[in-house]
């Protein structure tokens, strides 16, 4: 039998809120106005084709007062007290939501009671735990705290262990990946008959998220392979035009990237399965940034040491005909060619930096213009650090989550200002080191190893992100 949970509470308190995270199905409808949820509708949780668990979203109740005396009235019908007041009240208009809210737990379903904890206990909430305490079914207390007060925990936790087997804390704006997971666990010790099939669901939610990482991780490899590989020339008629060709191949060379960049983060948010609505970057993260703008090369790229070991590693790590250690990274490029043009000129083949024609855009018969493949190594790191900002961005947003309040705008402290790289050993560097120069060979039977050897690299990146406290809410009871 597949397990069903109805989610229960006061209305406007997030109860689809907290459904559309737990089952990280952005279709729930989520509203400021109280009374948005009006019928019972259930929401399975399908993994690979198979349907593993379902949550049914509920009306919030009306009259729990008027409810629970009816129910104080009916006590000595046990198990029958909920199909005994469905019949009693379905003729009553006032009673159509606590009727209707009343069905899923009435064929059986669990029942996940939500609550905003940021204000105090009233009278109507003390009514609705009665309620579903004397339904006698399996229950949970799921504590929402809408505005991060946490001030009244103390009082709703003596409520709470009057009425219910468990309660958690879970923010259905926030909660990540760890957070459902551990959600999950304590639902499945509430009841034995509930162990096994929830054990069967949390494996298969591991299982299903270490898939999503390991596509992730190709999807990321496939993204830097095309980008770090991509050449394009034309031929150009008369010396003169040469420049503004180069001009317009550059322009072209970079708009292939930020589409090859959009397209790959476009997957890794379907893998994340947010299909409907947009969210939002904070206003501080660099991925709005135009991938040429000088910020990422100056937050992303390599760190001036990582730049040395590069350079000391041998190889492609910097074509420019610069000394890497004496200029150390790209930003010291940008910085000593006086600004972003002239940088990216010297690191695509646009400029004529050191008195040559040509710096890395090979002219072929003097009459080809051709920009790219980068010989600069630090593109990689930018390409790689934006996608994993991207991913750590995508995996954090709470399915529940529909924007941002103003007031948290500038206090998220999910992204990074540095890259994900920027602490990575001289092993990374030369893992890196590998696969950009086997790519810029450009022979097929050289890549799949070192290709590999890089997607795992990248796999233990995700996981390191996907399981970073660092950018947890609260998930246990503050002291
Ligand atoms: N800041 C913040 N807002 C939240 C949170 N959870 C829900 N909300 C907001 O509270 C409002 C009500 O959320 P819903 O999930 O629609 O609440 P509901 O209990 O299903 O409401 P009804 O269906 O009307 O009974 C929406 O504007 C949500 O965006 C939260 O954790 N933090
Ligand atoms: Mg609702």
């Amino acid at each position: 039998m597949i397990p069903e949970f109805a989610i229960l509470g006061h209305p406007n308190e997030g109860k689809s809120s907290v459904l559309s995270t737990l089952a990280e199905d952005d279709s729930v409808r989520v509203s400021p106005t109280p009374g948005e949820t009006t019928e019972c509708r259930t929401f399975p949780v399908i993994i690979d084709g198979k349907e593993l668990l379902r949550f049914t979203d509920t009306p919030g109740f009306q009259n729990p007062a008027r409810v629970l005396s009816q129910f104080k009235k009916l006590h000595h019908n046990g198990d029958r007290i909920i199909q005994k007041f469905r019949q009693s009240a379905v003729n009553i208009p006032e009673l159509h939501d606590d009727c209707e809210l009343l069905k899923p737990v009435e064929r059986g379903a669990g029942i996940i009671y939500v609550v905003d904890g940021s204000r105090p206990v009233r009278n109507v909430d003390r009514s609705e735990m009665e309620i579903l305490r004397l339904t006698g079914k399996p229950r949970m207390a799921i504590i929402n705290c809408k505005d991060d007060n946490f001030g009244f925990l103390d009082e709703w936790k003596i409520e709470f262990r009057k009425n219910f087997n468990s309660n958690q804390l879970f923010n259905a704006h926030r909660a990540t990946y760890a957070e459902r997971i551990r959600l999950f666990e304590a639902l499945k010790s509430i009841d034995q008959d509930w162990y096994n099939p929830l054990s069967v669901v949390i494996n298969a939610f591991k299982k299903d998220w270490n898939e999503r990482n390991n596509h992730t991780a190709e999807i990321m490899t496939n993204l830097l392979k095309d980008c770090l590989s991509l050449k394009l020339s034309k031929n150009i008629g008369s010396q003169s035009e040469e420049e503004a060709v180069r001009e317009k191949l550059f322009q072209k060379y970079k708009e292939i990237l930020s589409q090859k960049e959009k397209s790959a983060q476009l997957q890794i948010r379907a893998l994340f399965k947010h299909n409907i609505f947009n969210y939002n970057l904070p206003p501080h993260s660099i991925l709005p940034e135009n991938l040429f703008d000088e910020k990422n090369w100056q937050l992303l790229g390599l760190t001036k040491k990582q730049s040395v070991i590069a350079g000391s590693l041998g190889g492609a790590a910097i074509g420019t005909g610069l000394d890497v250690a004496a200029l150390g990274h790209a930003l010291g490029l940008f910085t000593a060619l006086g600004g972003v043009a002239g940088a990216l000129g010297a690191l695509f083949g646009g400029e004529n930096i050191s008195g040559r024609a040509q710096i890395l855009g090979i002219p072929l018969g003097g009459e080809t213009v051709q920009i790219g493949p980068p010989k600069n190594i630090d593109l990689l790191f930018i390409l790689l650090n934006r996608i994993l900002l991207y991913y750590q961005h995508t995996i954090n947003w709470a399915h529940g989550r529909r924007d941002y309040p103003k007031s948290e705008a500038t206090s998220m402290a999910m992204e990074p200002h540095k890259g994900f790289t920027h602490n990575w050993p001289s092993k990374n560097i030369k893992i890196c080191q590998n696969f950009f120069k086997t790519i810029q060979k450009n022979k097929d039977e050289d890549v799949s190893g070192v290709k590999e050897k890089f997607r795992k690299l990248l796999l233990t990146s995700l996981r390191e992100i996907s399981e970073d406290d660092s950018i947890k809410e609260v998930s246990v009871w503050p002291k």
